[in-house]
């Protein structure tokens, strides 16, 4: 072999290692993942690098995440877009969201305890995810506050969907739920008086969502689901308004 020949091949073979690093580059093979397996007696915690410090490790989660999706620092699995989708939401501006999730089981719930807020028993979402009853939430006067409702559901539309209502202070409830249906939307006309905020309906996957400001009167304040039968289901809750 010529030394030319020598210098060619070398070269090639130079090419093919590159080649062969670019292509395990692409598959992922040098990006460490985005967790840790940590060790807890005879199982293993999946625990991502941005941990929310004060949840504790049986919090996290026991499987890894499929492709395409990702443990959240609080613990929860998620697809990624979902989480894409809510950073990009959250930082828009920095009015105080309540994200809330309403299941089958006809209640407004949350993903996880929060400031301002009082959380109840835990319960389970058909999708096999459990999430906490939103009892109550705490506001100051005049503060800006926005409720983000999400629907999960496997029933159709016309069975199955949610709103938030925030209600005046001396308004009855029942009575307004009654004058809720169908054919109104669930937003009863000629009782716009009535109502502080609400949202639209939201049926599976969808989401809806109010911005608006506290009333200035404190005091306790309801709001419900107008959906069909949903009030007496529970679907209810207080905000209230105190200094
Ligand atoms: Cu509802």
């Amino acid at each position: 072999m010529t030394s030319k020949n020598k210098l060619k091949y070398l070269f090639i073979l130079g090419v093919l290692i590159a080649a062969g690093f670019a292509l395990a580059d692409s598959l992922g093979f040098f990006n460490p993942k985005p967790y840790t397996a940590v060790n807890h007696g005879s199982h293993n915690h999946y625990v991502p690098e941005n941990r929310d410090a004060g949840v504790g490790i049986n919090k996290f989660p026991m499987e890894e995440p499929a492709p395409g999706e990702m443990i959240t620092p609080t613990g929860q699995i998620i697809p990624k877009d979902e989480w894409n989708q809510e950073q990009k939401q959250n930082i828009d501006d920095n009015i105080r969201t309540i994200e809330i999730i309403g299941t089958d089981q006809m209640k407004f719930t949350v993903k996880e305890e929060g400031e301002r807020i009082s959380t109840g028993r835990s319960t389970e979402a058909f999708n096999g995810k459990s999430y906490l009853l939103l009892n109550q939430i705490t506001a100051e006067p005049g503060e800006q506050l926005r409720i983000r409702l999400r629907t999960l559901s496997q029933h159709k539309p016309e069975m199955m969907a949610h709103n938030w209502v925030l209600l005046d202070q001396d308004v009855n409830a029942q009575a307004f739920v009654n004058a809720a249906n169908r054919k109104n939307d669930y937003i009863p006309p000629g009782r716009e008086n009535a109502i502080i905020a609400n949202t639209g309906l939201a049926a599976d996957g969808k989401t809806v969502e109010i911005t608006f400001s506290v009333p200035e009167e404190p005091g306790q304040y309801d709001y419900v689901c107008s959906f069909m039968a949903h009030f007496a289901a529970g679907m209810r809750g207080k905000l209230i308004v105190q200094s």
